[in-house]
């Protein structure tokens, strides 16, 4: 049996079943053994009906754990091993993953509707199918994962720290090293400062940015913009954010890269307006379906020259990005464990969506041995 929080309707708290059935995994598959599970804003997001999945289904998409069994035809692991789950599978051989774009793998189509691969499930509740988000549905102690969904990594890295990377880091790092070409010296904006925005924030240092202006509306937040390395901070409540922004660029010429980190029509337009003439604005925050932006195409576009580039999971290719990522936290040049504001135990979901929105946390992380 698992334990798993369930979403079964839109809009409703999830709840905490201990009795969900779980079948063995399929061809390709593994049974993972969920050790911790980040809580994500896209997490709330399909709580909410932002990103349309259809319930009932498990949510948790940031997570690793530990291979427990393993289906027909897997060749890449075996039990015991310690893995990242990615929320977007890899086949390594489609249009997409042999050029370089593993994050639009043609296989991850399949995520968008909650079931496996093949469309089926593989978890049920008195009967009735459930689903995984994004095939992972991390907010359940074991879950059944396609291996091109999962990545191999060192025992010794603690799982715990490791299961931010499956979402918050790749995500947040990715777009500043892979979606952005930041260059050395650069003036980066970040609006936005949760789990994913502070990573946002460390890879444009990493990527040598020289001024990182963080922007969120909570003080809080702002001050661990300022540990993950903002150099300048703007309360977004404050006045107008976009001229806050961009008065502290040089010479008021806007920021050489803004990153929308939020999910909303008009933080994404004022990302796109503090981005410099010929700068580039990054849209990593997830918007509801029906937001539509209001930019004036000649002067954006055309006489400004800026270019907008749309983020999906950092633009990472996970089985290189991964190892790069874990690499970097063992030089130092990477914090996990800074991430991680409360440590709770499954049944603490709700409280755990209501301090993201209340400015409380860079992540909450679900222990599931707890
Ligand atoms: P979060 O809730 O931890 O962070 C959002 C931050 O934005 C918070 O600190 C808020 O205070 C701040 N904020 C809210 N409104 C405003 C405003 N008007 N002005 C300034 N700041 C504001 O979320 P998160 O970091 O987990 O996720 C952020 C977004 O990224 C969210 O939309 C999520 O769905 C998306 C995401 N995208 C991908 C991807 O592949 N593109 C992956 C993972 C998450
Ligand atoms: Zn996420």
């Amino acid at each position: 049996m698992v334990t798993a929080a369930v979403l079964k309707g839109v809009g409703e708290d999830v709840h905490v079943h201990d009795d969900i059935e779980i079948a063995p995994p399929g061809a390709g598959e593994c049974k993972i053994k969920i050790v911790a599970s980040g809580v994500c804003h896209s997490d709330l997001s399909v709580q909410n009906g932002t990103i349309p999945l259809p319930p009932p289904i498990v949510l948790g998409h940031e997570g690793a754990g530990i291979v427990e069994e393993v289906g027909d035809g897997v060749t890449s692991l075996k039990p015991g091993d310690h893995v990242v789950l990615s929320f977007v599978p890899t086949c390594g051989s489609c249009y997409y993953c042999t050029r370089g774009q593993g994050f639009l793998c043609e296989k991850s189509a399949m995520a968008a509707m909650g079931g496996m691969l093949d469309g089926s499930t593989r978890l049920s509740l008195g009967g009735e199918p459930l689903r995984q988000m994004a095939m992972c549905g991390t907010f359940g102690n074991y879950a059944i994962v396609p291996e091109i969904s999962l990545v191999k990594i060192d025992d010794d890295v603690d799982l715990r720290y490791a299961a931010l990377i499956g979402c918050g880091v790749l995500t947040g790092v990715g777009a500043a090293l892979n979606t952005a070409n930041i260059r050395q010296g650069d003036t980066v904006a970040v609006v936005g400062c949760g789990g994913v925005g502070l990573n946002v924030i460390q890879g444009a240092k990493i990527a040598g940015a020289e001024k990182i202006i963080a922007v969120d509306m909570f003080e809080s937040k702002l001050k661990m913009a300022e540990q993950f390395g903002a150099t300048d901070l703007v309360k977004a409540d404050e006045g107008d954010a976009v001229s806050n922004v961009v008065a502290l660029t040089p010479n008021g010429r806007g920021a050489d890269v803004a990153f929308e980190v939020i999910g909303l029509g008009p933080t994404i337009e004022q990302t796109i307006n503090m981005t410099r003439n010929g700068g580039e604005a990054i849209l990593v925050g997830v918007p509801r379906m029906d937001v539509m932006l209001n930019l004036n195409a000649a002067f954006t576009f055309l006489y400004l020259a800026k270019t907008v580039k749309g983020c999906w999971y950092g633009s990472s290719n996970v089985r290189e990005d991964i190892p790069n990522l874990i690499k970097l936290y063992k030089d130092g040049k990477l914090m996990l464990e800074e991430l991680v504001s409360r440590e709770i135990g499954v049944d603490g979901i709700n409280d755990a969506f209501t301090a993201m929105t209340q400015g409380e946390v860079a992540r909450s992380l679900i222990n599931h041995t707890h």
